[in-house]
């Protein structure tokens, strides 16, 4: 099964990636597509779109777009929901001890990854970013 994960602004501006790539590879994640991109305005309101009318959206969408993102499609038994549970909580204050958002993230928006919630989702969001001849 596939999933679908960004490494956020804030990581990539901190130097994290490295470490979050490590970490995901050492909990059995494998990686099968990968690129980094600097989003547009428009792109990152098309990723969240689901949350467009939430008072959070410009916020999002300014720091989503304020540098490089690392973007994986990633593979491993149970994926969805083996990946939110290395992430931790959205809010990295509320997170367990031991994920990657309690590490690696600052607050509710600066939370350092993403990743998608179903499989409705990941797929939609693996297609937004990827075609098929680019994962492997
Ligand atoms: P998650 O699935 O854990 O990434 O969380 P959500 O889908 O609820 O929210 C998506 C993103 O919106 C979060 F990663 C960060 C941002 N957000 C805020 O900035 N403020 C909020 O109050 C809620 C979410």
């Amino acid at each position: 099964m596939k999933t679908f994960t960004i490494l956020k602004p804030d990581t990539v501006k901190a130097g994290n990636a490295g470490a979050i790539i490590s970490r995901l590879e050492k909990e059995g994640f494998r990686i099968r597509a990968m690129k980094m991109l600097h989003l547009t305005e428009t792109q990152a309101q098309g990723f969240y779109y689901v949350h467009k009318e939430r008072p959070f959206f410009p916020s999002l969408v300014k720091f989503m777009t304020e540098g490089p993102v690392v973007l994986m499609v990633l593979e491993a038994d149970n994926a969805i929901d083996k990946l939110r549970k290395v992430m931790g909580a959205t809010d990295p204050g509320k997170a367990d001890a031991g994920t990657i958002r309690k590490q690696f993230g600052t607050n509710i928006e600066r939370n350092a990854i993403h990743g998608s919630d179903g499989p409705e989702t990941a797929a939609f969001e693996i297609g937004y970013f990827f075609n098929q001849l680019e994962i492997v």
